[in-house]
């Protein structure tokens, strides 16, 4: 189910922030109670909703570029970020030369638009040469491109990305 934030809410959030800012931590701490019960999030102190995110990259078309590492990616937003490093893996033979592959969809709280990623591939497997990775986020049928052209090598990698 898709979670919207009411108006009222934001509002809510707004004089939960004044609170904060200008008032006692006893003041502060029923106004940010009222936002976490009304936010119906299931409970928690975030009020920012659930959407979808499906992750896509493609593998370079070139000698050696395909690899059965392991890959995990971390997408940072201008809201939020991803829940860790997701693993990217489904019953596909991933990540070989020249190939498609598509991830989730991840249910992640909303990261706002996707500003760079964080992509890991293990030591399990050959080189790799990613050529570019996509965010799809279902909310606004919008894909955000991230540019990689990168060559990882045999060994435990972390490389981090623009998505201009
Ligand atoms: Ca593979
Ligand atoms: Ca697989």
């Amino acid at each position: 189910m898709r979670i919207r934030i009411p108006v009222a809410v934001g509002g809510a959030l707004v004089m939960a922030m004044v609170a904060l800012g200008g008032g006692t931590a006893a003041s502060a701490a029923p106004a940010t109670k009222t936002v976490a019960s009304s936010a119906a999030t299931g409970g928690g102190m975030s009020i920012n909703a659930v959407q979808k995110y499906t992750i896509f990259v493609h593998t370079a078309n070139i000698d050696g570029a395909g690899t059965d590492a392991t890959v995990r990616m971390k997408v940072y937003g201008t809201l939020a970020e991803s829940p860790g490093y997701v693993n990217l893996d489904n019953s596909a033979d991933n990540f070989e030369r020249n190939s498609n592959d598509y991830f989730g969809p991840f249910s992640w709280f909303d990261i706002g638009r996707p500003d760079f990623i964080g992509v890991y591939k293990g030591s399990n497997g050959s080189e790799w040469y990613p050529e570019h990775a996509q965010i799809y986020a279902h909310a606004t049928g919008t894909w955000y491109t991230c540019p990689m052209n990168a060559y990882y090598g045999d060994g435990a990698e972390t490389r981090w990305f623009d998505c201009p």
